[in-house]
C-alpha cells in the first residue's frame, strides 16, 4: 500500500473499503452551485427544458439519470440526442435546429459536450435561450463559450478525472443538498447509470470514480431499471457485473445504437419503464451490435493492410489511415485496435463522398492526443477530446501531410521509451519465500 502511495492506515482503509459517504463535497466542482440555482429556477418558473447529450454510453447515461431527476422533481423536460452520422459530435448547428423542432425551450442543459462549441452556445443565447454545461471535455485554447453556467472539472484542479456521468450524479447530488431534501430522489437507486458512463468512457478508476463504480456495479446487480436488465439477459451477463461486464458486454451494445443507428434508442432503454419494450430494444441493439462487429473486422482487415504498405518513417511514430469506405460509426474502435498492437498514437479517418474526413484518435499514456492535435491544428477543422482519445476533421487531399507532420512532432517531441510496451512492477519480493 505504501509503495502504490497510501500513506497511513485512514488512507489505506478508504481505498480498501471505500465508502458513498467518502464522496468529496458536490459543490466543490467549479460553477455547480450557480448550476443548480439555474436548473431551481427552472423548476419555479415551469420553463421548458432539453436536455442535449452526446451520444456514446457516457452521455446515453448522463442524459438517463438527469432525465429521471428532472422528471421526478417534476420538471417539463425532453431529450435530443445528436445523429452521429448526419449531426456529429456535441452541440452542432445542425443538431440543435432539430432540437428545437421539438417544442419551446427556455433552458439547454448540454451533458457531455458544449466545451468548445461557441457557436452553437452563441446562437441559443440570441435566440434567448439559455445554457447551462455539465461536461468533461478538454478547454478549447481561444475562449469558452458563452454559457450561463459551465460546469468542467477541466476548470479546475480536483475531480478532473470524473466523467460526465460522474459530474450529473454530482449536480442531483448537490442540488439535493442544496434544498436539504435529500428524500426527493433516490439517488443511489441511480448509481448503476454512473457506473456505466463512467467504465465506458474508460476515466481512471481512482478517487470518486472508483466509490462511484464500486457501488454502481453491486447497484447493477439488483437494478431496479426494467431496461438494463433486459440488457444484462440478452447479452448473457451471469454472476455479479463487472467493469469488464460494463466495457465488454453492456457498452458496445449501448453504443451500437449511436454508431449505426440512433443513439436515442439506448437512452429510451434506459429509461423505458415498460418490460416490452425493454426487451425490443435490447434485441434490437443485440443485433446492431452484431452488424458492427462486421463492419469493424472489414475495416480493421484493410486498416492493417494499409499500414503495412506505408513507408517506415510514416507509420514510425503515429499511424494516420484514411478511407471513403470505411463506415464512420466504427472507426473509434478501430483506432483503438491499432493502438493496442502497435503500441502508437492511431488516428483513423472516414472520408465522406465530398473529401471530407472525420477521425477518431487514439494515444498511450505519455502521448497526448490533444497536445499532438493542437500543434498540428493546421491541417484541422474542429477537433477536441482527451489526451487519450480525440476526434476531428480533415479533408481528404491534407492527410497526407498530415500524416508527415505528426510522424515528425511525435518523433521530436516524445520520448522513446513511451512507445516501449511497459510491465509497471510495484517492488520486488525476494525468491525463496
Ligand atoms: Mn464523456
Amino acid at each position: 500500500m505504501e509503495q502504490r502511495g497510501f500513506h497511513g492506515q485512514e488512507e489505506q482503509e478508504r481505498f480498501l473499503q471505500p465508502r458513498l459517504r467518502d464522496l468529496s463535497d458536490p459543490l466543490r466542482l467549479p460553477d455547480m452551485e450557480a448550476a443548480v440555482r439555474r436548473v431551481k429556477e427552472a423548476l419555479q418558473r415551469n420553463e421548458s427544458i432539453l436536455i442535449y447529450s452526446d451520444y456514446d454510453v457516457d452521455g446515453m447515461s448522463s442524459s438517463a439519470l438527469l432525465y429521471r431527476f428532472l422528471i421526478k422533481l417534476g420538471a417539463r423536460v425532453r431529450v435530443f440526442i445528436p445523429e452521429r452520422m448526419s449531426e456529429g459530435y456535441g452541440l452542432s448547428l445542425g443538431g440543435l435546429e432539430r432540437a428545437l423542432e421539438g417544442g419551446a425551450t427556455d433552458l439547454v442543459l448540454a451533458l457531455d459536450c458544449g466545451t468548445t462549441s461557441v457557436g452553437p452556445v452563441s446562437s441559443l443565447r440570441e435566440k434567448g435561450i439559455d445554457v447551462v454545461i455539465l461536461d468533461h471535455h478538454e478547454l478549447p485554447e481561444d475562449g469558452l463559450p458563452p454559457a450561463n453556467v459551465m460546469v468542467n472539472p477541466q476548470k479546475g484542479t480536483e475531480d478532473r478525472y470524473l466523467a460526465t456521468a460522474g459530474i450529473v450524479f454530482k449536480f442531483c447530488h448537490a442540488f439535493l443538498k442544496l434544498e436539504q431534501r435529500e428524500d426527493l430522489f433516490d439517488l443511489k437507486q441511480h448509481l448503476d447509470f454512473v457506473a456505466l458512463g463512467t467504465v465506458a468512457d474508460l476515466v481512471p478508476l481512482e478517487h470518486d470514480n472508483r466509490i462511484l463504480v464500486r457501488y454502481g456495479l453491486e447497484q447493477m446487480a439488483a437494478t431496479a431499471h426494467v431496461g438494463l436488465r433486459a440488457l444484462m439477459q440478452t447479452a448473457g451477463v451471469r454472476g455479479a457485473p463487472s467493469p469488464s461486464t460494463v466495457g465488454y458486454m453492456l457498452g458496445p451494445r449501448l453504443n451500437a445504437s449511436g454508431r449505426l443507428a440512433e443513439a436515442l434508442s439506448g437512452w429510451k432503454l434506459l429509461t423505458t419503464h415498460d418490460p416490452v419494450e425493454a426487451d425490443g430494444i435490447a434485441k434490437e441493439l443485440d443485433s446492431l451490435n452484431r452488424e458492427r462487429q462486421r463492419l469493424e473486422a472489414g475495416v480493421v482487415e484493410e486498416a492493417l493492410e494499409m499500414v503495412e504498405n506505408l513507408p517506415e518513417e510514416q507509420r514510425k511514430r503515429c499511424l494516420v489511415l484514411a478511407s471513403r469506405q470505411w463506415h464512420q460509426g466504427v472507426i473509434g474502435i478501430v483506432a483503438s485496435r491499432l493502438q493496442r498492437k502497435y503500441h502508437l498514437p492511431t488516428i483513423v479517418i472516414s472520408v465522406d463522398e465530398q473529401g471530407r474526413g472525420k477521425g477518431s484518435g487514439r494515444s498511450l499514456p505519455g502521448c497526448s492526443m490533444m497536445d499532438a492535435l493542437r500543434a498540428n491544428h493546421g491541417f484541422l477543422g474542429k477537433f477536441g477530446g482527451h489526451p487519450m482519445a480525440a476526434g476531428l476533421e480533415i479533408e481528404e487531399k491534407q492527410v497526407d501531410a498530415f500524416r508527415e507532420a505528426m510522424n515528425r512532432w511525435v518523433e521530436g517531441e516524445i520520448a522513446r521509451e513511451v512507445f516501449a510496451p511497459s510491465l509497471e512492477i510495484d517492488m520486488q519480493l525476494p525468491s525463496g519465500h
